[in-house]
């Protein structure tokens, strides 16, 4: 296939709280990784933070673990985020309370810096600038980030944390496991950004 777009910049949240919740998030980015237009450019760490509801944390649902991962997109906003809802659904993702317990849930944080809101994509994500367990992986390996419209990804984190402390327990917890993702050998020249380069290369 042949594409005429640019590679973009973009930053995807995943969480889940059910099921084996390590293998699903390997699974869930070697997955992103295999979307025709789509590369996997770095992973976090994985973390475990308390399930934030509806109603406020609640210490007594099924605890997530949460990742971020930074990719490079030909495919536009709108197009990622329905290849990311079919990951989902591969993953066993079933749609019942808003916030409820999931096998894996993919949040498109941020696409290129842009700003946008429809009735199905909000960008930036609404609610990441406020969320821990979404800035503290996404600080950890993007250190100079910033969230449009928001400030530093670094500070904001500093204020979620700062406005958890007291509340609930811990809020994010590193898990010593293994890389989610290791970087790809360098596809030479042009593989960054920009242009078009062809998948299927060995990883
Ligand atoms: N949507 C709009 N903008 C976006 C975007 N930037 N990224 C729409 C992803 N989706 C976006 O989402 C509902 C609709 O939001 C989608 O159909 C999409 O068109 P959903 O994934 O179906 O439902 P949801 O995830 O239950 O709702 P929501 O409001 O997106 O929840 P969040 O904000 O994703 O929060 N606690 C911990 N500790 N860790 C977590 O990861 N996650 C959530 C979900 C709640 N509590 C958590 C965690
Ligand atoms: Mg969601």
């Amino acid at each position: 296939m042949t594409r005429m777009r640019a590679w973009l910049p973009a930053v995807i949240a995943l969480g889940s709280n059910q099921g084996d919740r390590e293998s699903t998030l390997r699974g869930a980015v070697t997955a992103i990784n295999a979307i025709d237009g789509v590369r996997v450019r770095r992973a976090s760490g994985i973390i475990e933070t308390p399930a934030l509801t509806l109603d406020g944390v609640d210490e007594t649902a099924p605890a997530y673990l949460n990742a971020v991962v930074l990719v490079d997109s030909a495919l536009t906003p709108e197009e990622l985020l329905a290849e990311l809802h079919a990951v989902e659904a591969e993953f066993g993702r079933v749609r019942t309370t808003r916030w409820g317990d999931r096998t894996l849930d993919l949040d498109l944080i941020d696409f290129a810096g842009l700003e946008r809101a429809t009735d199905t994509l909000t960008l930036p994500h609404p609610r990441a600038h406020e969320r821990a367990f979404v800035l503290h992986p996404w600080a950890s390996v993007q250190p100079d980030a910033s969230l449009t419209g928001r400030g530093r990804v670094a500070d904001l984190l500093g204020a979620a944390l700062a406005s958890a402390r007291g509340t609930a327990a811990d809020p994010v917890t590193e898990l010593d496991a293994e890389p989610l993702w290791r970087p790809e050998p360098s596809r030479g020249p042009g593989s960054s950004h920009g242009a078009e380069s062809p998948r299927g290369v060995a990883r």
